[in-house]
């Protein structure tokens, strides 16, 4: 699983399908906003250059990570053709960040069950802010664009 050897933001554009017609849901925790702020503009820009409409990529923010199941969950309602869930988990001294980390990550897949669309995992779980750094336009790339193009290959679905 280690994002060292799998830096997929350089990408084959030629594989990816037209985000022409897609009405495209970024649900943004704002626990972390510096870093969860650089995913979702690489995953927007990602998908404009895949000629997703601008007004068609529509932004929710929820409080933190924990809250975009909830976030996720309700733009699944408004019949978006896929929702981005971005959220950036660091961890601290306590087991917050285990707790937190699973309760997104199934109740994420939960949504993915039991959805009317596709929801993209795009949450960071890293030891220290600078492997977000990393992952959020650094060494690694911008998980906000795998994330984006992770969503358009899902509408072939
Ligand atoms: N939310 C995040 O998105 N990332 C975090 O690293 C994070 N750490 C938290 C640590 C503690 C001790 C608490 C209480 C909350 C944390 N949250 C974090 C916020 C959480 O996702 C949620 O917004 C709040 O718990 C309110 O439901």
């Amino acid at each position: 699983m280690a994002s060292a050897n799998k830096n997929i933001s350089s990408y084959d554009d030629l594989n990816i399908p037209d985000g022409n017609d897609l009405r495209i849901a970024i649900v943004v925790a704002q626990w972390n906003q510096a870093i969860t702020n650089k995913l979702y503009i690489g995953a927007r820009e990602t998908l404009l250059k895949h000629n997703v409409v601008a007004e068609n990529i529509v932004k929710f923010n929820v409080p933190g990570s924990f809250e975009l199941i909830y976030g996720a969950s309700k733009a699944q309602a408004q019949n978006f053709d896929v929702v981005i869930a971005i959220g950036c988990i660091i961890q601290g001294e306590t087991r917050h960040f285990e707790f937190i980390s699973n309760a997104v990550t199934q109740g994420i897949k939960d949504l993915n069950l039991n959805g009317k669309s596709p929801v993209i995992f795009c949450v960071l779980t890293d030891d220290n802010i600078r492997q977000s750094q990393s992952r959020s336009g650094g060494k690694f790339g911008n998980k906000g664009v795998e994330a984006a193009i992770a969503a358009l290959k899902m509408i072939l679905l």
